[in-house]
């Protein structure tokens, strides 16, 4: 029975799943699909006798990797922030311009403005950046509407985006990302609405696959994170945090307290909470596009996440204040430059740590059997040079599914 829809032959893999090496390597390797799924994988030499395919791809020497998982962005939303970004030239810093109603509030007004259409041009734009470098997986974050109706069609505007673009969307709901200029002062009210009106109302629609919350003094105390946690749980949402990213507010501690699928940021994060993360299989999602671009010195807990064996995801964290890009693979260099993660560690963190942060484990980030088809194929002569380049892409095919996937919108 090893009639397959697809092959894909005289490719070097990088599979993230066993192999000779921490890149999973199978040089010479042979990849076959049927109904989406992967259903055979090895070295071209153990391929069973008799296999046939109805299409084969000759992948000349590159390498194939799982298409890659940009596992936290905020790419929806309308407008740009470049003119904070001249003001903070001029030596504001983010969190003054946050106070004085800038920063993300601003986002928000652009946002409620834009018609529904705006926003998915806009926003398709920046999805396209991420096809184009084989990304097959994004997780796209509301949190620029801040009231029922906005932060819905945020969502629908990211599930659309997945029905256009051969790309897998995870969606979640980051009401409690900032608090709307309606309800200064009263946070407390509005965390009240954000749990007994919008997610519900949101879960209801079926718009939200995660809940997301921005735990830090600009943004909501733990105990504010807490009662929208809370909520989360009884509607059986898993969690994920912005934690500890300006500050130690025990973030990644209570996000590992809710079992949360992964801890986001974590610059400022204890030794005890990287424990906490540990013991709760949370994730660890940095973000060195926000690091950078906020100049941040204060690095992350590196050496403490893998001693502890908490697995590290990297993403883009693609939103107009902190991290305006679209490119993962820029975020590979970051983090082996900035960070000093090795190049399969990076690789990692955008493969199968990005899956698991999603908790899509058993459905991508690795090539291997089962695992939805999800494949990009590199003209490389070494994994390596994914993470050691940057502003280069060498990105030759993109497959969702099995099958051959636009690498634009
Ligand atoms: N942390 C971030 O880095 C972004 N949101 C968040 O909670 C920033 C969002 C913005 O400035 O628009
Ligand atoms: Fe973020």
């Amino acid at each position: 029975m090893n009639h397959w829809d697809a092959i894909w032959l005289n490719a070097r893999l990088a599979t993230f799943d066993s192999g000779a090496d921490a890149y999973g390597t199978v040089e010479d390797g042979a990849v076959a699909a049927r109904d989406g799924r992967i259903a055979w994988v090895g070295p071209r030499a153990e391929l069973p006798s008799g296999w046939r395919a109805q299409i084969e791809h000759d992948c000349r020497g590159g390498w194939l990797t799982p298409g890659l998982i940009d596992c936290h962005t905020h790419l929806v939303y309308a407008g740009n922030r470049a003119g904070e970004f001249e003001q903070r030239l001029q030596g504001a810093s983010y969190e003054e311009i946050a106070r004085a109603g800038g920063g993300i509030v601003s986002t928000v007004r652009a946002t409620r403005a834009a018609s529904d259409l705006d926003l998915l041009r806009q926003s398709s734009r920046r999805v396209a950046a991420l096809l184009a470098e084989g990304v097959t997986t994004v997780e796209i974050k509301s949190g620029y509407g801040l009231d029922t109706a906005t932060e819905s069609r945020i969502l629908r505007v990211a599930r659309q985006l997945a029905a256009s673009c051969a790309i897998e969307v995870k969606t979640t709901f980051l009401g409690a990302h900032a608090l709307p200029p309606e309800y200064a002062d009263r946070a407390d009210d509005y965390i009240a609405l954000v749990c007994e009106e919008m997610l519900p109302a949101i879960h209801a629609a079926g718009l939200a696959d995660a809940v997301d919350a921005f735990c830090e003094g600009i943004g909501f105390s733990p105990a504010q994170t807490a009662r929208v946690f809370e909520k989360a749980r009884s509607l059986g949402l898993p969690v994920k945090l912005h934690a500890d990213q300006l500050s130690d507010l025990s973030g990644a501690g209570l996000a590992a307290h809710y079992a949360a699928l992964s801890a986001d940021h974590l610059e400022y994060t204890s030794p005890a909470s990287v424990d906490a993360m540990a013991r709760a299989g949370t994730v660890a999602v940095l973000l060195p596009g926000a690091y950078y671009f906020l100049r941040e010195t204060r690095l992350p807990p590196i050496a403490a996440l893998r001693e502890r064996g908490v697995p590290m995801a990297l993403a883009t964290d693609c939103n107009p204040g902190t991290s305006p890009c679209t490119s993962l693979l820029l975020m590979l260099n970051l983090a082996c430059t900035l960070f000093r993660l090795t190049p399969a560690q990076a690789l990692a963190g955008v493969t199968r740590h990005a899956a698991q942060a999603l908790g899509l484990q058993g459905e991508a980030g690795r090539i291997a059997v089962g695992l939805r088809a999800d494949l990009a194929l590199w003209e490389i002569d070494r994994p390596a040079e994914l993470a050691y380049a940057f502003g280069a892409n060498p990105c030759v095919g993109r497959y969702y599914a099995g099958t051959v996937a636009p690498v634009s919108a």
